[in-house]
């Protein structure tokens, strides 16, 4: 076995988790009955930097199953679950992660996954592409192609697209209707919510809830915290999504003025000083803030480490800051991901219409590859309709079909009133 995990005997705990998640995961396990047949996989090296989840573990063994060698490494210092690591350990996956990895040791893991010279890669948040760019280019020449998870990652990667840097195709799975109108709204919405309950059991009816960031997620997460009876306040920058929150019923203002309102803060914008010192001076005493964009670097800490005088876990992934003005701020998960430090990510309901879409994407780079131009892709509309179609039929829902009649008129320009 090849890997370095935190503890072995986590497997068998690690090994019920991930039966729980193929029990709620339908489409992507009807996925691993097809092609565990036909093994179109096979002789492909997977190299994939995602969450280690009991979902991201479904994954894996699909991939598996589907004939690829496969070899990961976690997406986040404090997300992966050690016991689902150590039953992927246990299993014959070559893995390195464990929760709470230092920077160095965070890209250590991913550099292990890249000793199989990938020739597809998975990502979630960028991470794993970006060492090939930048530290390992010659890599690239043996990946047909990659595909990202998540909004941060495609951002960049089409950043990078744009410049002509991008060394072979990708897939923005990010991008695909059963991804982000269900994982990143109602996924996000959940997780979030469980991970602040979590670290700290308040209770949400009556208290002030601040959104920064009404995108997918950021709207996922104000509808669930309305839904609990918490006041929600939006902050935005975009003026067409201020107008969506405002319509939705919340109230929109700039952060500097719901500073001193909030009784927790969340950010869900993919920005980096969302949340900064003037803000952490003008709120209440007792605030909560955290964080569920990709990268912890929306609440900037070192402006809030400034101005704090002492530091006490209060409890787990909940740290109690001690402001010179004698105010307390709580900071759930360190300012990363809340969903998937303090709690478990999203439900493996959302996640089975992801990762139904990532494991579409490989076979597709893994066929198609040699075609493709070094760009990001999106995925194609019939792969979407298919898998929610899928879906529908895995919860027991029948709908409508067009009749020819209907058919021809939807494109009819000769009729009207
Ligand atoms: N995410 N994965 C999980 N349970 O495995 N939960 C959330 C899970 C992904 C989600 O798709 C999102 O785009 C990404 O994490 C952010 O890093």
């Amino acid at each position: 076995m090849i890997g370095k995990i935190k503890d072995l005997n986590l497997a068998d705990q690690g090994r019920l988790k991930i039966e729980w998640a193929e029990m709620h995961m339908p489409v992507l396990m009807a996925l691993r009955k097809k092609y565990s047949e036909t093994k179109p996989l096979q002789g492909m090296r997977i190299s994939g930097c995602l969450h280690v989840t009991k979902e991201t573990a479904v994954l894996i063994k699909t991939l598996r199953d589907a004939g690829a060698e496969v070899a990961w490494s976690g997406c986040n210092p404090l997300s992966t679950q050690d016991d689902v690591a150590a039953a992927l350990y246990a299993d014959g996956i070559p893995i390195w992660a464990w929760h709470g990895l230092s920077t160095a040791e965070f890209y250590w893991c991913i550099e292990q996954t890249l000793q199989q010279k990938p020739t597809l890669t998975l990502d979630d948040g960028a991470d794993l592409v970006f060492t090939i760019h930048h530290k390992f280019p010659d890599l690239a020449k043996n990946v047909l192609g990659g595909s990202e998870e998540t909004t941060t990652g495609v951002h960049r990667l089409r950043a990078m697209a744009a410049d002509g840097k991008l060394l072979y195709p990708v897939v923005a799975v990010n991008d695909a209707e059963t991804k982000w109108d269900f994982d990143n709204v109602y996924g996000t919405g959940q997780s979030s919510i469980d991970g602040i309950l979590r670290a700290t059991n308040i209770l949400y009816a009556g208290k002030t809830f601040v959104v920064a960031g009404y995108g997918h997620c950021g709207k996922g997460v104000a509808k669930r915290a309305a839904g609990m009876g918490a006041n929600v306040i939006v902050t935005e920058i975009k003026p067409t999504a201020a107008l969506k929150a405002a319509l939705d019923g919340f109230r929109v203002m700039p952060m500097d003025a719901a500073a001193p309102l909030g009784d927790i803060f969340i950010t869900a914008t993919g920005m980096k000083d969302v949340i900064v010192l003037r803000h952490f001076e003008n709120m209440k005493d007792g605030a909560i803030v955290c964080n569920t964009g990709h990268y912890d670097c929306e609440v900037n800490l070192k402006d809030l480490q400034s101005i704090t005088v002492e530091k006490l876990a209060v409890r787990p992934n909940c740290c109690e800051h001690k402001l010179r003005s004698g105010k307390r701020i709580f900071v759930l998960g360190e300012g990363r991901l809340v969903n998937l430090v303090a709690a478990e990510g999203h439900p493996s309901e959302v996640m089975d219409m992801s990762f139904a879409n990532q494991f579409m994407s490989m076979l597709f780079l893994a066929q198609n590859g040699p075609r493709l131009e070094k760009r990001v892709y999106d995925i194609p509309e019939a792969q979407d309709q298919e898998i929610a179609r899928l879906k529908l039929e895995t919860m027991g829902l029948q709908i409508d079909t067009l009749t020819p009649e209907q058919i021809r008129y939807q494109t009819a320009y000769s009729e009207g009133t």
